[in-house]
C-alpha cells in the first residue's frame, strides 16, 4: 500500500477488489461489446446488477452501434455497487508491443480520467487494465498507467483522489516499484 500526492490529488496504490470501492467511479476493463465478460468486467456486472447492462445496451444502440473502440470510455450508473458510476473502457489486447498497445492503453486511462472530470467526479479507482485476459505484461502496463495519470494530473487539478486497485500481491509490488521511479518517491 502506498499513498502520495501529485499537486492537489492524492494517489493510492492498494491491493483489493475494485467492486468494493466507494469512490465516485470505478473503471471497468471492458471489451468492445460492453455486454460483460470475465475478470473485473464479470465481477462488476455481477455485483452491480442489471441496471449497468441496461445502460450499456442503450449506449450500444445510440453512441456505439459497432462497439466501444479500444481506448475510448463511457459511463453508466454503478447500480448496486458502492461506487456511484462505472466508467467502462477497453484496453488493448497485447500483441507483442508493436501494434500501438502502449498508446492505446494510455488512451484508455486518459479518456477515463477526462470523462470523470467532465462529469464533475472527484474520486476514481482503476484496475490494472489489459493485464488479465488481454495479456499486457504487468510491468510495462504499470509504467503506462502511472505515467499517464501523472501527466494528466500535472495539467488538471480537479480530481481529489485516484486509486489503483491491484488484485494480487505481485501486481501490487510491481505497481509500487514503478511508482517509486516515476514519481521520484
Ligand atoms: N478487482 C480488481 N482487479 C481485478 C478484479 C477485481 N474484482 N478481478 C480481476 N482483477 P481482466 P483485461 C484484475 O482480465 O486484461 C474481460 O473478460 C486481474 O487480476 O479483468 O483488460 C472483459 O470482458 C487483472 O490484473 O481485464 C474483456 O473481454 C486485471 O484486473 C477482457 O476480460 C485486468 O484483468 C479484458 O481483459
Amino acid at each position: 500500500m502506498m499513498e502520495f500526492t501529485v499537486g492537489k490529488t492524492k494517489i493510492r496504490i492498494v491491493k483489493g477488489d475494485i467492486t468494493e470501492q466507494a469512490t465516485d467511479a470505478i473503471v471497468n476493463a471492458a471489451n468492445p461489446s460492453l455486454m460483460g465478460g470475465g475478470g473485473v468486467d464479470g465481477a462488476i456486472h455481477r455485483k452491480g446488477g442489471p441496471k449497468i447492462l441496461e445502460e450499456c445496451k442503450k449506449i450500444r444502440k445510440t453512441l456505439y452501434p459497432n462497439g466501444l473502440p479500444t481506448g475510448k470510455a463511457v459511463i453508466t450508473t454503478g447500480g448496486n455497487l458502492k461506487a456511484k458510476y462505472v466508467i467502462h473502457t477497453v484496453g488493448p489486447v497485447w500483441h507483442g508491443g508493436t501494434k500501438g498497445e502502449s498508446e492505446l492503453l494510455a488512451e484508455a486511462y486518459k479518456n477515463s480520467l477526462s470523462l470523470a472530470v467532465s462529469k464533475g467526479l472527484k474520486t476514481i479507482a482503476f484496475p490494472s487494465i489489459s493485464t488479465g485476459a488481454y495479456g499486457y505484461p504487468i510491468e510495462k502496463a504499470s509504467r503506462v498507467a502511472l505515467k499517464t495519470v501523472k501527466e494528466f494530473l500535472e495539467k488538471e487539478d480537479k480530481l481529489e483522489e485516484v486509486v489503483f486497485i491491484l488484485f494480487s500481491q505481485p501486481d501490487l509490488e510491481t505497481y509500487e516499484k514503478t511508482a517509486k521511479e516515476i514519481f521520484n518517491l
